[in-house]
């Protein structure tokens, strides 16, 4: 090796050994178990945090949940950064007149289904339900129902398509491209009542449960009995099952265990017209005719509303690692993962990318957080994850992956977790990310899917387009291509979008990449659709709508481009019969 090299991997390797006081040959299965439910249990306060904010103004109103007083006077600020958006938009959406409004019989038929207790009316529960998670988006729905069997989804169903109302599937509201909010008066049914597990094999790991379970308790519920469930994101507190599936959510491990379209094995389903369609295998293996439940994966409610799902589980293992890594530049970044795929194998379970300005992020707006490599002021950071069933089998292979990328210079800094502890805090970086953009100001989000040799260039591209009139940060999925480009400014104007938007998804468009690799299209992009499917993709789309749901009632304006059009309106131009989109 070349001195000057082995100086420098000197130095390295001094960071790894001084930072945490872990020897490179360390144990690096120390008290594995305990690290993963600290981790579980980190990512439940995260997620608290995000229910509260959900809830914000019923917690205010109602101690519904409980919120810090000092968060509160944050909280009302962020309502009141809600209304200054509204004035800064690009799209329009018109209300279809088809749809009828909510009469009082409405309301005392909805009782006859699901109760009095299963219709809410108050407004504060309402405003929650009607505003998303970003509070970039909000409806006016007067109506929230709260089925507890599929047999009252079907009656909602069934009555709100002869009604020609509205209506929007909920789940957990924790979607980011605001497709789970009402745009104007569509009734809301939030499945979170219907959090039943039904059955769990635990030979087979098939899990079927209703579609309002929450995330964390299903991998809660299986973790005591040695399975995880193959998906996992910040929001895994409050996100529900029948949400994840209807948006094909894709998370921090999907590196390792796949897509919902493989993990899925079945699906209930109510469509439009209240039919309850039963699709709901627990086979691992059927081949007998089309694959009708693929269809409802990732149609984000406007097909038809989940409300049972089965799943195929991964066993639990008990060897879990987590490293923090700077490297020099974004090369080394493709290089790491490269050699992480050829040396870590079967064993990688997490491979995320932050970039420094996303870093900084986190360090400044989230509470606790601590640069993991104080000295390197590097701009590029990996956290690795591996997680493996045997421990020493898992040390050898870490230890030669670390040596490797060190000693051919791709990694410049590094930190590998002593214990849960510092595990939960790289973790805590990660995952706040969202969080601390929505604390800086605006934040205008996408969601790419790029191969690797553009998954940074969009980012780079974009701040160099962009000047000095937006923070542009760059974090994500990188084992599975896809940025989260977030762009944060003081405040939304016009003249910002106008910038960022169709630049962008042009970008996408021509380097053959996706406008949206996990969160959808909701309301914010069924106008960018065209930039990654073709002409005649849409075209069966919109016949595959059609069928399901002639008079189109489930979740309109959303997803599929036919009922919004890009246009520049000020606000005080709307009223009841048009919204618009930030
Ligand atoms: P909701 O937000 O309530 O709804 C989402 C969409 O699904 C809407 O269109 C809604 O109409 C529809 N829907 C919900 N339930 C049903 C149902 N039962 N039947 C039919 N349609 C339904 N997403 C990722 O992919 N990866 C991530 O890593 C990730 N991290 C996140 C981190 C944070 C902090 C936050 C706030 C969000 C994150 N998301 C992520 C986005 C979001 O959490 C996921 O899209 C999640 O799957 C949404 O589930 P939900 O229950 O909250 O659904
Ligand atoms: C994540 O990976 C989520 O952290 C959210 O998908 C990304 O907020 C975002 O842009
Ligand atoms: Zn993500």
């Amino acid at each position: 090796m070349h001195p000057a090299r082995r100086a420098a991997d000197g130095l390295v390797r001094a960071r790894l050994l001084g930072r945490w006081s872990w020897p490179l040959s360390f144990d690096c299965s120390i008290n594995r178990a305990a690290q993963r439910d600290a981790l579980v249990s980190h990512r439940r306060l995260c997620t608290n945090r995000a229910r509260c904010l959900n809830k914000e103004y019923a917690s205010v109103n109602e101690g519904f949940f409980w919120t810090p007083e000092a968060e509160i006077g944050s909280l009302l600020k962020r309502h009141v950064k809600h209304q200054i958006r509204r004035f800064a938009t690009s799209t329009k959406v018109n209300r279809n007149s088809r749809f009828d409004s909510l009469k009082t019989n409405d309301m005392e038929h909805f009782k006859s289904i699901v109760g009095a207790k299963g219709v809410i009316v108050d407004k504060d529960e309402l405003v929650a339900a009607n505003t998303d998670w970003m509070h970039k988006y909000q409806g006016h729905s007067q109506i929230l129902l709260r089925p507890q069997t599929t047999q009252q989804v079907s009656e909602i169903i069934t009555y709100c398509n002869s009604r020609n109302l509205a209506v929007v599937p909920q789940g957990g509201n924790t979607g980011l491209v605001g497709g789970s909010v009402p745009v104007f008066d569509e009734v809301i049914v939030n499945l979170g009542a219907m959090n039943k597990i039904i059955e769990f094999d635990e030979v087979s790991g098939i899990l079927v449960c209703e579609a309002g379970c929450i995330l964390e308790n299903l991998d809660n519920f299986i973790g005591g009995k040695g399975f995880t469930m193959p998906l996992d994101l910040g929001a895994k507190g409050s996100c529900q099952i029948g949400g994840n599936v209807s948006t094909n959510a894709g998370g921090l491990r999907l590196l390792r265990y796949g897509s919902l379209h493989g993990n899925v094995l079945g699906l209930e389903v109510v469509l439009a017209d209240g039919e309850v369609v039963n699709m709901l295998g627990t086979l691992v293996k059927d081949n007998t005719g089309y694959d009708m439940k693929q269809l409802f994966i990732g149609s984000e409610g406007t097909l038809g509303v989940v409300t049972k799902v089965s799943l195929l589980v991964p066993a639990k293992l008990g060897s879990v690692n987590t490293a923090f890594f700077a490297c020099e530049d974004y090369t080394s970044c493709q290089n790491v993962l490269k050699e992480a795929k050829r040396q870590l194998g079967e064993i990688l379970s997490a491979f995320e990318f932050i970039d420094r300005p996303a870093l900084d992020m986190a360090l400044t707006h989230l509470p606790g957080t601590r640069d993991p490599l104080p000295q390197s002021g590097k701009n590029f950071y990996l956290l690795i994850e591996t997680t493996g069933s045997n421990e020493t089998h898992d040390k050898e292979k870490l230890d030669a992956f670390l040596e490797s990328t060190m000693e051919k210079g791709f990694v410049a800094d590094g930190v590998v977790a002593q214990d849960s502890t510092q595990a939960a805090s790289f973790w805590q970086i990660r995952e706040g990310i969202s969080e601390a953009l929505g604390k800086a100001g605006a934040v205008y989000k996408y969601d790419f899917s790029l191969s690797p040799e553009h998954f940074y260039k969009i980012v780079e591209d974009l701040r160099d387009r962009l000047g000095s009139d937006a923070v542009v940060v760059g974090y994500g999925h990188l084992g599975d291509g896809n940025v989260h480009l977030n762009v944060s400014a003081r405040e939304y104007k016009d003249e910002l979008l106008e910038k960022v938007e169709p630049y962008v998804f042009e970008w996408v468009a021509k380097h053959k990449g996706s406008v949206s690799a996990e969160h959808g299209l909701g309301l914010m992009k069924p106008h960018a659709l065209h930039y990654s499917k073709s002409a005649e993709a849409i075209a069966l789309m919109e016949r595959f709508k059609a069928l399901l749901d002639p008079k189109g009632i489930l979740n309109p304006y959303k997803v599929l481009p036919g009922t919004s059009k890009t246009v520049s309106t000020p606000a005080s131009a709307l009223n009841a019969e048009s919204a618009v989109v930030v």
